[in-house]
């Protein structure tokens, strides 16, 4: 008895969708160590603590396959690009990753519209509305660059705003508060 309820193509779509939020983890991961070597080490946290987001995101994909019968595949996950070359810049690497990613979930609920694949358009849905806030964090975060005076900052400036990221909130828990028994 064929127990899968998705579409190959939706089951592939869905599959590399996960495979790009490990990458996205894996960028966040990166960024975040570039922070700490440059001393900013709020923005450090904050980072590591998206990167742990973005491993989320990628076992809530891979939980939906398993719930819907398909196959998963677990492949290899593309390198990191670039180190950002200033804070700034490290900012707006991060929102024209969340832009595009946005696009990628659009195709996927495109392709499960075409299909009437109500299951998988509205499991979607959560993504799409993540997507509006994990952007809007990044715009946010951006401006406050701009109104710090962006790559001019004076250090004061610059160190206010990495203290406040270090404690901004999210739906991770901070690094420092994970063990073991607590991840
Ligand atoms: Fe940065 O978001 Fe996942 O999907």
């Amino acid at each position: 008895m064929i127990t899968n309820r998705l579409s190959k193509t939706l089951a592939a779509a869905l599959n590399a969708q996960m495979t790009k939020e490990a990458h996205a983890s894996q960028i966040y991961l990166s960024y975040g160590v570039w922070a700490a070597s440059q001393g900013f080490g709020g923005t450090a946290n904050f980072l590591f603590r998206h990167a742990q987001e973005e491993r989320d995101h990628m076992t809530k994909i891979l939980e939906y396959i398993l719930q819907r019968g398909a196959q998963v595949q677990i492949t290899a996950i593309p390198a990191p690009p670039e180190n950002p070359v200033s804070i700034v810049n490290c900012f707006e690497k991060v929102f024209e990753h969340e832009v595009d990613n946005t696009k990628e979930i659009y195709k996927i609920v495109k392709m499960s519209l075409l299909e009437e694949d109500w299951a998988t358009s509205n499991f979607l849905q959560w993504f799409v509305k993540e997507q509006v806030e994990e952007e809007t964090l990044a715009m946010e975060l951006l401006d406050k660059m701009k109104l710090t005076g962006a790559e001019k900052a004076n250090n004061s400036a610059l160190y206010s705003l990495d203290r406040d990221l270090g404690k901004a909130p999210d739906e991770t828990k901070s690094a420092e508060d994970v063990t073991a028994e607590n991840p």
